[in-house]
């Protein structure tokens, strides 16, 4: 049984690297709603009911030993709704604010995220919980989800795009701003870039911890000698000849619509 990733898009693919690092053998399906992309703009109720029924249909087909909803706005808003519809583990990705808390020794963090995601209560619960003596500034930008999926489709990215993303976020945080978390999974496909545009500042990804979760929830069950190729899941009509080379470097080679 393999391991389901799921995105609107090709965000999860950052946080599906390290986990093929860690568990090489995994059978993988990586499923993207093209369809409903991008699900930063979309509203809560439609993305509560969409998120479940599409990880059912997901779930009747390739029976995952688990689902990974690899996608913050995805998991803030539905992650509860999704556990209560499988009957497999489902791990979700949420903004990493406590490891940021953690690292930060200005006390001023950034949550870049989706428009949806820095809005949600789970966010403000987070904050609460973890970083209660930082100041923390919230940036949803829509033009850093389609330039990660520009970059994965092969196209240059202008360093003055995301120059102009993040000047907003560096307007509202100031000179302080020492850590951001990168609350949104397609970020991290742009990580030299968006270093490149915030120097001097660090930034939290929770791709790798997610894969430590995975490997430990997935420990003493033996994968196959040889993992199968991976398969590629796309709702609707997507950018599939585009994205192929991207893809294959995931080591997801079978292509299939839903
Ligand atoms: N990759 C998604 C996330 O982590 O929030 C959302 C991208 C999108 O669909 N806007």
């Amino acid at each position: 049984a393999p391991l389901l990733f799921f995105d609107s898009g090709v965000g999860g693919l950052s946080v599906l690297a390290p986990t093929r690092a860690l568990l090489p053998a995994a059978p993988i399906v990586y499923a993207a709603d093209s369809a409903g992309f991008p699900y930063g703009t979309k509203s809560e109720a439609e993305l509560a009911a969409r998120v479940p029924a599409l990880l059912g249909r997901l779930v009747e087909r390739f029976h995952p030993r688990l689902a990974v909803i690899a996608c913050n706005t995805a998991s803030t808003i539905a992650l509860e709704h999704v556990r209560a519809a499988l009957d497999i583990p489902v791990v979700g990705t949420v903004p990493a604010i406590k490891p940021a808390a953690e690292r930060s020794r200005s006390r001023v963090i950034a949550v870049l995220g989706t428009e949806a995601t820095v809005r949600q209560p789970y966010v403000d619960d987070l904050a609460e919980r973890f970083a209660t003596d930082c100041r923390i500034v919230r940036h949803g930008s829509p033009e850093l989800v389609r330039l990660a999926e520009a970059k994965l489709a092969g196209k240059q990215v202008d360093p003055a795009e995301i120059a102009a993303a993040v000047a907003p976020l560096q307007a509202a945080a100031g000179a302080n701003l020492d850590t951001v978390v990168l609350a949104c999974t397609h970020f991290p496909l742009l990580g030299a870039e968006l270093a490149a545009a915030l120097p001097g500042v660090d930034f939290v990804d929770g791709g790798p911890g997610i894969a430590r979760r995975i490997a430990h929830l997935t420990r003493g069950q033996p994968w196959p000698d040889d993992a199968p190729p991976g398969v590629a899941v796309f709702t609707g009509h997507s950018p599939v000849q585009a994205l192929g080379n991207a893809l294959r470097d995931y080591g997801l080679s079978q292509i299939l619509r839903l």
